[in-house]
């Protein structure tokens, strides 16, 4: 993490535990609720209060870490031309850290994340990646040498820190959907921006079901850039922020 920018650690939860979530999820899509509706569920919340997630985040961030009211349920249907996310940071701050955790196996097939580590670029190069709008021949050739793929089993974890540039891959004919749930961290004793607040001590207490409801509410308005579909639930999303 501290020289790559970026963590993936194999088998923190059972694959029984993972395949009910994933079940969850694939419900919530069924009843025909976009998969983020599914973290109106505890379990997606109480994962994360694990002894082996909590060292994990102490390890990175430090004791006294706290959530971020950012999270998002993936859900990348096993067919050509299916996507995860398009490349992006997830801000500016090196102080903060994304957890990404896989419910099914995320494959070279079904569009699993890939990145490029922070030690293998220009030390600014995740930083200015919102802002560039051209990359040189040569840049873009870097860009693509030093990109890793990250397979990631279910019940593994990947993270990495705002500044890395990630993304989720074009499926293709894949046997399953990749789901996976993301979800954002802050060091202690740093200044939240406006838009990070409120923060959550997840080792406290999981949120209660309405304030799941209105981080869900705030992630369909936050993430329709990235999921456009997700515009046409602006309405509801408005009213569940309240
Ligand atoms: O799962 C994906 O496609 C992208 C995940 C991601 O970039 C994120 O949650 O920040």
């Amino acid at each position: 993490m501290h020289e790559h920018g970026y963590f993936q650690l194999d088998s923190i939860f059972s694959r029984s535990s993972m395949r009910h979530m994933r079940l969850t999820v694939e419900s919530v899509r069924a009843a025909g609720w976009p998969a983020v509706f599914a973290m109106a569920y505890e379990e997606f919340w109480t994962i994360l209060r694990t002894p082996p997630v909590a060292r994990l985040l102490e390890g990175v961030l430090g004791t006294g870490y706290q959530m971020l009211p950012h999270m998002w349920c993936h859900y990348v249907t096993p067919s050509a031309g299916a996507h995860g996310w398009l490349p992006h940071v997830d801000g500016f701050h090196k102080t903060r850290v994304s957890l990404w955790i896989p419910f099914s196996d995320a494959t070279l097939d079904n569009g699993c994340i890939y990145l490029v580590p922070q030690s293998r670029m220009p030390d600014q190069f995740g930083r200015a990646f919102l802002r560039r709008k051209r990359y040189s021949h040569q840049e873009a050739s870097a860009i693509l040498q030093n990109m890793r793929a990250l397979p990631a089993g279910a019940g593994s974890v990947l993270g990495w820190n705002f500044g890395v540039v990630h993304w989720g891959t074009v499926a293709s004919n894949a046997r399953e959907p990749r789901v996976s749930a993301a979800y954002e961290f802050i060091a202690p004793g740093v200044k939240a921006e406006p838009v990070e607040l409120p923060l959550l001590n997840i080792s406290e207490r999981i949120p209660s079901f309405d304030e799941r409801l209105q981080m869900i509410g705030r992630a369909l308005i936050a993430y329709s850039k990235f999921e456009p579909r997700m515009a046409r639930y602006e309405k509801l999303a408005a009213e569940l922020c309240g």
